[in-house]
């Protein structure tokens, strides 16, 4: 989160954003009308390393459409862009704990189904989910876990635990990522607590232990991380399965490890800002991204789980979904609701210390 907390913005902008969600009201959309002919503009915003090398290019050859791609590391550098406004992206991908808190501030726009032709190519498991139980304003894109990306050739034996972070025989070749609900929330499962805790007392003893490992970290980075893994400068870091398997997949002697105390899974999904301005084209980008072939394309390229299952009979090494061993140890976030700044300021507190 760059300078203001998203909270603290938002009661800063109560007022203007009151009056942008009347707006909205007046003009509610209707998911059952038809949008106008398709845009000859389109523009996305994914987190980074996450979509197949020709995805963007084959949609715009195909409908005429010209393509801006930005791209983010954490859900909430994505939530400030967005709730600030003006950013004017036609299609995110948040997470689901991002997804109500957008839907809250009236930042999402109704999926239009009658464009959505390959609905029926996703797999049951990933819709109706808790973050958007009708699936109104989001289609499942990837899942993932966070775990722990460590080099072979570096550590004796694979990091068991989130206590591999206070080990100080890889000082200052650890990094955790960029994200105080990654950060937090990987010590909170340490310590057996949930994820989304909202438990004063557990928060300090997360804020404790992430100042207990920062002396040992060489930085808090997310996906860009990749390229220091390959390199060898870095031997531990907090990262997600398909990121890591993305870096191994470059060569270097990179492994990943699910730690004892468990962690985190996730879905993230595309999702239309309220205020897109070429909504036809993101609606005829998501079919695009829902037929198999394009999906297992960005499978193949992601190192993701695919939630589409006519993908998934076209990939040679699918991800399968986890079984019941493994999500007994795994746990979604949940919108924190008004424990939200109690969040953001033990994060700050922890990236100032
Ligand atoms: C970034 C993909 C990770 C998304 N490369 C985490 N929700």
């Amino acid at each position: 989160m760059t300078g203001m907390s998203r909270r603290s913005f938002v009661a800063a902008g109560a007022a203007a954003a009151l009056a942008a969600c009347a707006r909205r009201a007046a003009s509610v959309e209707d998911p059952a009308a038809p949008l106008g002919p398709i845009e000859p503009e389109l523009r996305l915003y994914n987190w980074s390393d996450y979509i197949g090398p020709d995805t963007v290019a084959g949609f715009s050859r195909e409908f005429g459409v010209r393509v801006t791609y930005d791209t983010y590391e954490s859900n909430e550098e994505m939530l400030a862009k967005l709730l600030t406004g003006g950013a004017a992206y036609d299609l995110v991908v948040p997470s689901g704990y991002a997804i109500p808190v957008l839907r809250s501030a009236g930042a999402l726009a109704p999926l239009h189904r009658r464009y959505l032709t390959n609905w029926d190519n996703l797999a049951p498991t990933f819709l109706g989910t808790p973050a958007d139980p009708a699936n109104a304003v989001s289609v499942p894109w990837a899942w993932g876990i966070t775990g722990i990306a460590w080099r072979t050739d570096k550590l004796a034996a694979p990091p068991a635990s989130w206590e591999t972070f206070f080990d100080p025989r890889a000082a200052g070749r650890m990094t955790m990522m960029d994200d105080g609900r990654e950060v937090l929330g990987a010590f909170l499962k340490y310590r057996g607590r949930s994820l989304n805790s909202t438990d004063q007392a557990e928060l300090a003893a997360a804020r404790t232990d992430a100042l207990r490992a920062k002396p040992l970290l060489a930085a808090y980075l997310s996906a860009p991380v990749k390229a220091q893994l390959v390199a060898g400068d870095v031997w531990v870091a907090q990262l997600w399965n398909g990121d890591t398997a993305q870096a191994a997949a470059e060569g270097a002697p990179i492994a990943w490890a699910l730690p004892k105390e468990g962690s985190l899974i996730w879905l993230d999904a595309m999702a239309i800002p309220a205020d897109a301005p070429h909504k036809r084209a993101a609606h005829e980008f998501i079919n695009y991204c829902l037929r198999p072939e394009v999906a297992a394309g960005i499978a193949r390229a992601t190192r993701y789980g695919s939630p589409n299952r006519a993908a998934q009979r076209l990939l040679s090494d699918p991800i399968p979904y986890p079984g019941p061993a493994e999500l007994a140890r795994l746990e979604y976030q949940r919108d924190l609701g008004p424990a939200a700044p109690l969040w953001d300021r033990t994060w700050t507190e922890v990236k100032a210390g």
